[in-house]
């Protein structure tokens, strides 16, 4: 197991990150981890470049999380935000922290004097030491919006807004009738990203929402056609637990796109790679599930996705390190 390649959204994906770096560091020292992160949730807030997942997994792997947000800096502060809310600009509803806000202004700074967003994150990556090769999905920008259903506020119905003001100002609860990865069209897939997935022995898709992360990530031209072709084991670990969202709001997307919200549902929803099945250009080996979720195991094997249940709730360091485990083994023998 010497190439493991992650496709991750924010704080699911960086936790589960966390348990298979510990995993590995004692059953294969030598592999090495490349984390694909979903750029859909970026955004330019008061002049700044704002990539949430991208620093949600840096920050997580480096040690500089607020654990208890899963997302942001420990120990922050709101002065500069405070600031900026006095004049009347930016998202009230959006907290950029001081600290936070000195990632987005150096990687402002050199996205303006010339590098591409791999190359910033590569910059910021020195100093967190994430202990992964850390890609950004695409460096040409590529933002989820989301089309609302009903008025609110200053919205009305048809209104695309961005994806962060639907998910953080309204939490998700408002209805919405889809969603429009804008800047997809002109997308290419990061430097580095599609060998990554057809160069690794195992790729992984974590319990990141299926729809606007690990969708999203899908979505980059050529991504779907690496996972088709590569000789890895594709696995992936469901974010729905007991029929309900993990984290997030991941069932409102769900819903939004016609999928029920369960683990089954989700597995059948990536579809398998096992050749002859329905043909449907599915991308799973196998699919792991919670234990509560056990009686879709029959269904799932029916698919052709090899499944096996075990505890995923990510509650601690040794719970996503266990569940790591389980995602090898269940690779090992798929
Ligand atoms: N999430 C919130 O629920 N409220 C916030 O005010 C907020 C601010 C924020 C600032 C920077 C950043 O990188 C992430 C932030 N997030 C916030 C989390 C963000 O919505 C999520 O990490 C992803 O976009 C969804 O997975």
């Amino acid at each position: 197991m010497k190439r493991v390649t992650v496709l991750a959204g924010g704080v699911g994906g960086a936790r589960f990150t966390r348990g298979l770096l510990a995993h590995l560091a004692l059953a294969a020292p030598d592999a090495a981890v490349t984390v694909i992160v979903n750029t859909g949730d970026d955004m330019w807030l008061d002049g700044l470049r704002i990539c949430p997942d991208l620093d949600t997994v840096m920050y997580t792997l480096g040690g500089g999380i607020n654990e208890e947000q899963g997302w942001g800096r420990p120990e922050e502060s709101r002065r500069a935000s405070a600031e900026i809310a006095a004049y009347g600009r930016g998202w009230s509803w959006f907290t950029l922290g001081d600290l936070d806000l000195a990632t987005h202004i150096v990687r402002t700074d050199l996205l303006r004097n010339g590098s591409t967003l791999s190359q910033a994150t590569e910059f910021l990556c020195r100093r967190w030491q994430p202990g992964v090769r850390l890609l950004p999905m695409s460096d040409q920008p590529v933002e989820t919006h989301v089309c609302l259903a009903e008025n609110i506020d200053e919205h009305a119905a048809g209104d695309y807004i961005h994806f962060e003001e639907w998910w953080v100002r309204y939490r998700a609860r408002v209805a919405i009738t889809g969603f429009e990865q804008r800047g997809l069209a002109d997308a290419v897939a990061a430097p580095g990203v599609l060998a990554a997935i057809t160069e690794a022995d195992l790729v992984v898709l974590p319990p990141s929402n299926p729809v606007v992360s690990v969708g999203t990530i899908l979505a980059v031209p050529g991504v779907r056609e690496a996972l088709r072709s590569t000789s890895a084991r594709v696995v992936g670990v469901s974010p729905i637990i007991g029929g309900a969202a993990v984290r997030g709001m991941a069932d409102a997307c769900l819903h939004a796109i016609g999928v029920e919200t369960s683990a089954l549902a989700v597995g059948l929803h990536y579809g398998t790679r096992a050749a002859g099945a329905d043909g449907s250009g599915g991308l799973l080996d196998a699919w792991l599930i919670d234990e509560t979720d056990a009686a879709a195991l029959p269904a799932l094997a029916a698919a052709g996705i090899r499944s096996a249940a075990v505890p995923l709730w990510m509650t601690d360091l040794p719970a996503t390190t266990a569940m790591a485990a389980a995602v090898l083994a269940l690779a090992a023998v798929s």
